[in-house]
């Protein structure tokens, strides 16, 4: 099994290179691909240093059976012909294909079965803050079929990447030490604050990442769900939070939620107020499972439900989700 990663310098790339060794991924060689930036810079992976080679329009990926690719939208679609003309599969974390009907949008706890159908040989992996909602609402929907969702986020520097996280890191240095804030990768000061943007506005007010949660979810769990998202920024590292409020066709109770999130597949429940036990982002950066706390009914809605989820963005948001994908291919025989 040969296995490339493209976008190997990034935040999402270096997490590659921890879950496929962690998990024991079963590949014999390692190809690492990157810009211009990166190229030649050297990691080392299951105590072999590899040469980050620069990602360019060649034949590099003959031989290779599985490409995770994390460089961005742009450089998805520009080399997608490249990395799959020669039969590799193509995991792509970028937005670029997520939405194109021929391109299975996958999360292996809801929707495992679709990686198998893949026309151009392309597999998207869906934004971070949709692949943690979806896996919670899976428990959901085998009770009583889902029909709105609304949520807000609180989302980990890390969804900005690399950069954005060592900008958070200094700016919490300068405001400490009195100097001027240095603000390059978030639009505004993010330490001390919160920012109720994440990419850009729609026509409709909503921004771009809000209207991934609303289309993803709905092509994820082939469903009809109607989801409402406000995303925002906070200043916490690398885990992402979501408060979510679910209206269900019928009334679902706390015991019969609680006891399906135990047993839902990537799950774990942390649900217990009266000990302070609920899921926090400081506390669950680099963990695998999406965890669901503060689960009660909805006030004004009997058949409302509402729960906080928060899963590590850069593991189950993007890197382990894409691993697990080809895991579930290789099991399958449908590489
Ligand atoms: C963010 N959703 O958190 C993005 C990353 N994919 O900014």
């Amino acid at each position: 099994m040969k296995v490339a990663i493209v976008g190997a310098s990034g935040a999402v790339g270096q997490e590659f290179l921890r879950v496929l060794d962690e998990r024991n991924f079963p590949l014999d060689e390692l190809v690492l691909f990157g810009s211009k930036r990166s190229a030649g810079t050297k990691y080392t992976f299951r105590g072999k240093q590899i040469e980050v080679k620069l990602l360019q329009h060649n034949d590099d990926f003959k031989g290779v059976d599985i490409a995770f690719t994390s460089a961005g939208a742009g450089t998805s679609k520009e080399f997608a012909e490249t990395i799959t003309k020669h039969g590799a599969v193509m995991i792509d974390n970028s937005s670029a294909f997520r939405m194109d009907a021929d391109i299975p949008l996958v999360v292996p706890e809801v929707n495992a079965a679709d990686a198998k159908d893949r026309p151009r040989g392309i597999i998207a992996n869906p934004n971070c803050t949709t692949i943690q909602m979806v896996v919670a609402l899976k428990a959901i929907e085998q009770l009583s079929h889902i029909k709105t969702v609304h949520v807000s986020t609180y989302q980990a520097a890390s969804g900005a990447g690399a950069a954005a996280m060592d900008e958070l890191y200094e700016q919490y240095r300068q405001v400490l030490a009195g100097e001027p804030v240095t603000v390059e990768k978030f639009a505004y000061q993010l330490a001390f604050n919160l920012i109720p943007q994440i990419d850009v506005f729609m026509e409709n007010g909503y921004t771009k990442e809000e209207m991934k949660m609303f289309n993803e979810t709905r092509k994820i769990m082939h469903s009809d769900v109607k989801v409402s998202a406000t995303c925002v920024r906070v200043p916490a590292l690398r885990s992402h939070s979501e408060s979510i409020w679910v209206e269900t066709e019928r009334p679902i109770s706390v015991e019969e939620a609680r006891e399906a999130f135990a047993k839902g597949d990537g799950l774990v429940l942390m649900d217990n107020p009266e000990k302070k036990e609920y899921p926090m982002p400081l506390f669950l950066a680099g963990k695998d499972p999406v965890y669901v706390g503060r689960i009660r009914k909805d006030l004004s809605n009997e058949n409302g439900l509402t729960f906080w989820i928060v899963g590590d963005q850069i593991k189950k948001g993007a890197a382990l989700n894409a691993v697990q994908i080809a895991e579930y291919l290789i099991k399958e025989k449908a590489l």
